[in-house]
């Protein structure tokens, strides 16, 4: 009998992007089903990518190696290069992605500053350039939902159905970087499909809080998905017997949405304990699905100070900013690792601790 003391494992709560594969993703990868995805006739694959588009009420569907690569596709098959990309300013697609918005794709972030990242056609429409020739045009209008790095922020369906409507009148796509569309889902109480209908394509992580642990997928109408799956060649992601992830992938889709309540009581859980620390700063009421970011400038110490010391308690987060943490929940981590999380940070920070460190 070995069971590990409480105190010794690692509690990772950088991401939900370190989620291992459960045993029936890992049963269901050995038992895969496999031929060329790139001649289409990877049946596993296939199959992940019919239940996709089943799910989320959509034509066609696309399984791709990452989620920055589903952004890129979509913002290169729906813009040309030179037209501007309307996003939030702490957009994934503008922060995290290398700049392949420009570097790749060839156009131009319009980044606007949104109260938790929730951006409203009325701060969307002023962006939207005049149909003049020599303006660069507006290409795409990019969402994110729930919102990384505004703490797991998520759109009222409301507020992101006007800026589709207001969108197409204008003529332009809107494009939803849906990396954990699940955790959105789970926190309106809808389903994936009700709160997407409207994007003209959405991108999904199954390696996030899904658990699998390669790949996302892009939805959409045939014509966007065949027009895709030349973009994803030409950028490297075609894929041989993709059927092993894709395995994984069709496990996480059907038996994972249904955990992700855990995560998100988790952490708000984690969030009511962090709150009662002095000197950090979060209002939990907004922590509404699987991700917290926190202030900790009042603290004394710097964000990079307190994630390393963190570390040292074998409890791993990352800093988003100089005085910001951001801490995920996801399954690998239970209710006594957040307890875990919460006695380290409150031991950390006790007056005793920063005068040891004066
Ligand atoms: N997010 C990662 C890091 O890149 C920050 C994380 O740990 O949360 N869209 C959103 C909203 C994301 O959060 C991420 C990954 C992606 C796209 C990109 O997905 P991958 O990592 O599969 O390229």
């Amino acid at each position: 009998m070995s069971s590990k003391p409480t105190s010794d494992y690692i509690v990772d709560l950088r991401s939900d992007t370190v989620t291992r594969p459960t045993p029936a993703m890992r049963r269901a990868m050995a038992e895969a089903e496999v031929g060329d995805d790139v001649y289409g006739e990877d049946p596993t694959v296939n199959r992940l990518q019919a239940r996709a588009a089943e799910i989320f009420g959509r034509e066609a569907a696309l399984f791709v190696p990452s989620g920055s690569m589903g952004n890129l596709i979509a913002i290169r098959t729906w813009a040309r290069p030179g037209m501007e990309v309307i996003c939030e300013h702490r957009a994934h697609i503008y922060q995290y992605e290398m700049g392949a918005i420009s570097a790749i794709a060839g156009c131009l972030p319009c980044t606007i500053p949104a109260p938790d990242g929730i951006l409203t056609w009325d701060l969307v429409e002023p962006q939207i350039r005049p149909k003049i020739y020599y303006r660069a045009q507006t290409g795409l209008i990019e969402l994110e939902s729930s919102h990384n790095m505004q703490g797991g922020s998520v759109y009222p369906r409301r507020v992101a159905e006007e800026i589709c409507d207001g969108a197409h009148a204008a003529g332009i796509p809107v494009h939803l970087d849906g990396a954990r569309i699940f955790n959105a889902a789970t926190a309106l109480g809808k389903t994936v499909a009700e709160i997407t209908g409207k994007f003209d394509s959405v991108m999904f992580c199954l390696s996030k809080a899904l658990g699998a642990p390669v790949g996302s997928m892009l939805v959409g109408s045939k014509d966007f998905i065949d027009k895709a799956r030349i973009a994803r060649k030409l950028l490297g992601g075609g894929m041989r017997q993709a059927g092993v992830l894709a395995a994984a992938g069709l496990v996480a889709l059907e038996e994972s949405p249904q955990k992700l309540p855990v995560d998100h009581e988790n952490a708000r859980y984690l969030a009511l304990g962090l709150t009662r620390i002095k000197g950090i700063s979060l209002d939990p009421e907004k922590v509404v699905t699987n991700i917290l970011i926190f202030g900790v400038e009042n603290t004394g110490r710097t964000a990079g100070e307190l994630c390393g010391e963190m570390a040292e308690r074998k409890i791993l987060c990352n800093p988003t900013g100089k005085y910001a943490i951001r801490m995920v929940t996801h399954y690998d981590v239970d209710r006594a690792g957040i307890d875990r999380a919460i006695a380290a940070m409150t031991e950390i920070c006790a007056p005793s601790s920063v005068s040891r460190q004066l």
